[in-house]
């Protein structure tokens, strides 16, 4: 007997609130669950317009399901499926951007939030300046139709500021330090080579609350789908699954206050989220990062295998010592709990999150993630001898060859470049000198300072392969 689509319910849908852009597997997860939970608890307009920027699949597998998908969480215990009604429709930028701008543009949408990963920002990782060279933005700053994230969001505040609708609010949800501002800082940069009046009035009358999102939700392969139909009985051609946790800390500045009842369903309103934020990306991301292209490199293909590794188990608690020191505790925080809380989230043996999924795109996740925790430590005096090694596995996976000879299949906006910087050096030491040079990546000053410590590592590295140097690192 076939297997049925999964189908929606007949419950009735409410109104329109948000358009999302980047709907990939972490938003579903995560942000979509949480506007479905606030309305389920107090009511509210706030469907979800969900916009794919590049591809059609998620908007396809979706359809015949008229928009729901199942939420898996997975535990050590077994798993549990929910299934989320709160998209009212995909759409799908490069097919139909003037479709996205008019929904954008509605009066009933009051918030337009973002997860577009870092890259999807177009700026210089290392400044936080939007890249004016980059194609995405030469081609939205001649066109009025928009291909980038920044793109929209101008194109889409100006449709309302022309027919006297408020702004929306902007509600980023990347992993990026200060990342309300950070957007606010590109968007106007935008908007004022666009049309200087209509910078002035984004800002003062737009509002960018910085958020702190934290759900591990590894990509969802073809198995996963197999195993849940398998148990469900149902065929659901896009699920997302995710480990148990949750957290959502957000600045509580929205336009007009208009906002789904975040607070009833356990997300943070605070006034300011720097320090929840800086623990997150340092402590968790930063981590991730370090465990991924070291992890990658010892021949580990999870977050979960590699932890499993004892070498590993006892390193990831030795970075968090060098990381701690260089985090202020957010109120209510206890650091060492937080840290002993990741490493089980990390143990999950139920999440199959591949190293080399987290290790894309490092040349736009360093700088927050580690490169910050090293200017720190560095500036007090305090040695960061994992974080150093980290930064030598990201040069020796860049470079595209693995251990064994075998070809990395490097995904990152600047691996073409990477890669030729990386095969125009000969030793180890050349290349960390080389890669240190990329000032998108590495501020100058900070370049100076790790030249030394870098190539030691990186030398130990080459010499004796990743799995080694992370043993005859642990004390
Ligand atoms: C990961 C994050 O892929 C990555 O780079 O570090 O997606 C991480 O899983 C989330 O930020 C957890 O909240």
């Amino acid at each position: 007997m076939p297997v049925k689509r999964l189908t929606r319910s007949t419950a009735p849908r409410p109104g329109v609130g948000i358009v999302h852009l980047g709907l990939g597997a972490f938003y579903r997860a995560f942000g979509a669950c949480y506007v479905a939970e606030a309305m389920a608890h107090s009511g509210g307009d706030w469907g979800i317009i969900g916009v794919s920027l590049q591809s059609p699949a998620i908007r396809d597998a979706l359809r015949p399901q008229n928009w729901a998908y199942s939420s898996v969480t997975l535990s050590s215990a077994g798993q549990e499926v929910a299934v989320i009604e709160v998209l009212e429709d995909v759409l799908v930028a490069p097919e139909n951007p003037a479709a996205v701008l008019a929904a954008m543009a509605q009066p009933g949408v009051r918030i337009v939030s973002l997860t577009v990963t870092e890259k999807g920002y177009c700026h210089n990782p290392a400044t936080g300046a939007l890249n004016v060279d980059h194609p995405d933005i030469a081609h939205d700053l001649a066109h009025p139709l928009p291909q980038s994230a920044i793109g929209f969001l101008v194109r889409a505040l100006a449709l309302r500021h022309a027919a006297g609708v408020a702004p929306f609010t902007v509600m980023t949800c990347d992993n990026l330090p200060e990342n309300g501002p950070l957007v606010r800082g590109l968007v106007l940069n935008f908007a004022a080579r666009v049309d200087p009046a209509l910078a002035g009035w984004i800002a003062e009358h737009a509002r960018f609350p910085a958020t702190m999102v934290d759900r591990i939700t590894p990509a969802t392969t073809q198995g996963d789908i197999a195993r849940l139909e398998a148990v469900t009985g149902h065929h659901d051609a896009a699920p997302v699954l995710h480990e148990p946790f949750r957290q959502w800390v957000i600045e509580d500045d929205f336009v007009g206050d208009a906002r789904p009842d975040f607070a009833a369903v356990g997300v943070q309103m605070v006034q300011d989220v720097t320090a929840f934020e800086h623990m997150k990306l340092r402590m968790l991301n930063g981590t991730h990062s370090a465990l991924a292209y070291l992890g990658y490199l010892s021949g580990h293909e999870t977050i979960a295998d590699t932890v499993a590794n004892p070498g590993f188990n006892t390193f990831v608690r030795q970075l968090w010592a060098e990381i701690m020191p260089a985090v202020a505790t957010p109120t209510g925080v206890d650091l060492a709990q937080y840290a002993a809380a990741l490493r089980a989230r990390y143990e999950n043996p139920a999440i199959r999150h591949r190293t080399w999924q987290i290790a894309m795109d490092g040349s736009q996740k360093l700088p927050q993630r580690i490169l910050g925790t090293l200017a720190e430590n560095i500036a007090a005096g305090r040695a960061s001898p994992g974080l150093i090694l980290a930064v030598a596995a990201w040069m020796r996976y860049v470079g595209g060859v693995d251990e064994q000879g075998r070809t990395i299949e490097v995904k990152d906006p600047m691996a073409a470049r990477l890669r030729a910087v990386s095969d125009a050096a000969t030793t180890p030491a050349e290349k960390v000198v080389a890669l240190l040079a990329v000032a998108e990546i590495f501020p100058l000053a900070l370049a100076v300072q790790l030249r030394a410590p870098v190539t030691q590592a990186a030398e130990r590295l080459w010499a004796q392969g990743a799995q080694r140097a992370v043993d005859a690192e642990i004390q």
